[in-house]
This record gives structure tokens, C-alpha cells and sequence, in this order.
């Protein structure tokens, strides 16, 4: 009998594509060579990958070409406001990148700053299920345009009073002269799938997946740190290393000054943290990152 094999639906080329990819690549999927530009296979696992656009993965997945995918929030909750067919998908997991926030903005120097002062305004969008929803919820009644792109351009063109974009650092704005005034979704990638029984025969494998994705996101944050330090100090010490559960502290040969701490640290180190380190007597500090997790 042969293994049923997993099918996810992923980007072919973009922000979800590079974040997938390199995901998938963490979690020790090996791609196999091929040719084919829609579907790529696993070579170590039961997992076949069909490349396409990403505002297609949610109606793959719907349909159950696919039995999972990896897309953004924003582009899953726009197909559940179209579509009543992707209204059985469900967020497995976030795989936190690709984040970003689906945002109001309007020109800096105009009379719209607020949700309110849209009435009777037009808002621009490649969001329009999104944004109708959002002013529906307020109260407000203003048109909508869809765009498919260069959505920040249409207050300049004369097309619309507002836009409803997705903003990450927010340069796009700046640049086209607009200020955010509402946020209307924050967003990163997800891992999603169609309803249960369309999946049952690939669970073994998608529980796999779900295991080893969570080890990968909990390393990429996650920090060993090593340091001497005074030992009249520790208590200090260990008050600054973030999220540091039970950290080891070991005797350093020949030396009665210092003893060695050795910590896993769960939240990010910054170079304050370091720092903060210093001031209360740590030396030698080495943050280095954990490649693989399992707890
Ligand atoms: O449809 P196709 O698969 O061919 O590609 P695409 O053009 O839709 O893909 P892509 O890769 O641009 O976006 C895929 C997903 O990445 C989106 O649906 C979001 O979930 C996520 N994402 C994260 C973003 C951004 N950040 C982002 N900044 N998608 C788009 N942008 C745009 C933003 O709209 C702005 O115009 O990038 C521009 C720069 O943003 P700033 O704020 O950094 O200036
Ligand atoms: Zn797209």
C-alpha cells in the first residue's frame, strides 16, 4: 500500500514563497530536483508542494485540490469574505513572518484621520471583502474601489480620498505622502487547512509538520547563553536574561571570583540585554543561536 502524500498549496515566487521555503527547509524538507513548475515533491517525506499565486492557495485548499496551505491571514480572511466555500478553512498554526497590517491611511495633509470621516469618501483597496466589513462594523458608509496594485497612488491620481493597504514598514506611505490612521487586521503567514475528514488520511504527516514548524519558530527566537559572572551577582544576573527558565551555573577552574551561567533564553537578546549584563558584572558573554528544538 502505498503512503498517501501530503499536497500544500505554497507561493510561487514572493514574501510567502522566500518565508515558506526556507520554513519547510528548517523543518528538514528536502526538495527532489524537478522540473515541473506547479508541483515540486519532497524527497525524505510523504509531501508534494504545488506552487501557484497566492490569492489561489485559499480556493485550492477550499476545494480540496490541496489538503493544506501556507498563506497570509489577510488573503485567507478576504476569501472567507468572498467565498462561503472558504469558510471550512481553518489556521492550523502561525508561522510568524511575512507579517504585516492591513491599514486606513490617508493623504497627511487631508481632513481624513479618522474611521468616521470616511462617510461618503472613497477608499481604495486589493481588500474590498476586508474593508467593507471593517466600515460596516464602525458604522460607516463610504465607497470602495478595488485595485489590484499600486493601491498607494490612488489618492494622488484622483481615484480615491483613502486607501485600505497592507503596510510593513510603512516607507510606501511615507513615500506617496500618506499617514495610517486604523488598523484593520494584523497579519502574518499561516499554516491552513480544508475541513477534517478531507485530511484524515494525511494527518500523520501534517502532525509531523506542525511539530517541527513549532521547533523551528521556537528556535528562531530562542538563544543559548554562556557568561561569567560574580557569584555574589547571580541573583542580578539572572533577573536580566530574558525568558530564562532555570539557567546552570558551574564552577570555573581555578578561579573563586566568577562562576560560569549557562541559560536558554525563550525571548529575544538585545544588545541592551548585553548591556544590562555587564552593568551588573557579567564577562565573556556569548549569545549563540539553537539550530533544532524539541520539548
Ligand atoms: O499574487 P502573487 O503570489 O504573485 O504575489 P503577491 O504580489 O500577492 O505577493 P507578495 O509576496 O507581495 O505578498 C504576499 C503576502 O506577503 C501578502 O499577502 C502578505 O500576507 C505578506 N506581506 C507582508 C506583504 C507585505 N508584508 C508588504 N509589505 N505583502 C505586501 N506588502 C506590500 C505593501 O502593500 C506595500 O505596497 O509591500 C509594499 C511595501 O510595504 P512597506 O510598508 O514596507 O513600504
Ligand atoms: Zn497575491
Amino acid at each position: 500500500m502505498t503512503t498517501p502524500r501530503l499536497t500544500l498549496a505554497i507561493q510561487k515566487k514572493g514574501r510567502l514563497a522566500e518565508g515558506g521555503f526556507d520554513l519547510l527547509g528548517r523543518a528538514g524538507v528536502k526538495l527532489a530536483y524537478g522540473r515541473d513548475d506547479l508541483l515540486r515533491r519532497a524527497e525524505n517525506l510523504p509531501l508534494d508542494m504545488m506552487l501557484i499565486r497566492d490569492d489561489d492557495i485559499p480556493g485550492f485548499v477550499a476545494s480540496g485540490v490541496c489538503g493544506y496551505g501556507i498563506v497570509g491571514e489577510n488573503v485567507l480572511y478576504e476569501a472567507q469574505q468572498k467565498s462561503s466555500r472558504a469558510s471550512g478553512l481553518h489556521i492550523v498554526m502561525k508561522l510568524g513572518f511575512a507579517r504585516c497590517a492591513l491599514k486606513l491611511a490617508a493623504p497627511g495633509d487631508g481632513v481624513i484621520q479618522t474611521v468616521t470621516a470616511l462617510t461618503g469618501k472613497t477608499v481604495a483597496t486589493s481588500y474590498p471583502g476586508l474593508t467593507a466589513a471593517f466600515l460596516k462594523e464602525r458604522g460607516v458608509n463610504a465607497n470602495i474601489v478595488e485595485m489590484g496594485g499600486s493601491v498607494e497612488v490612488a489618492p494622488r491620481m484622483g481615484v480615491a480620498d483613502a486607501i485600505c493597504d497592507l503596510v510593513s514598514t510603512g516607507a510606501t506611505l511615507q513615500i506617496n505622502g500618506l499617514s495610517e490612521f486604523e488598523t484593520v487586521l494584523e497579519s502574518e503567514a499561516a499554516l491552513i487547512r480544508g475541513s477534517e475528514a478531507r485530511c484524515e488520511d494525511t494527518s500523520g504527516i501534517a502532525d509531523l509538520l506542525v511539530e517541527r514548524f513549532k521547533g523551528v519558530i521556537a528556535s528562531r527566537q530562542t538563544k543559548y547563553i554562556l557568561l561569567n559572572a560574580p557569584p555574589d551577582r547571580l541573583k542580578d544576573v539572572c533577573a536580566i536574561l530574558p525568558g530564562a527558565d532555570a539557567p546552570t551555573v558551574a564552577q570555573v577552574v581555578g578561579r573563586d571570583d566568577v562562576v560560569a551561567v549557562h541559560a536558554v533564553c525563550t525571548e529575544a537578546v538585545f544588545w541592551d540585554t548585553l548591556e544590562a549584563l555587564k552593568t551588573v558584572g557579567a564577562r565573556s558573554i556569548l549569545v549563540m543561536p539553537i539550530e533544532k528544538m524539541m520539548t
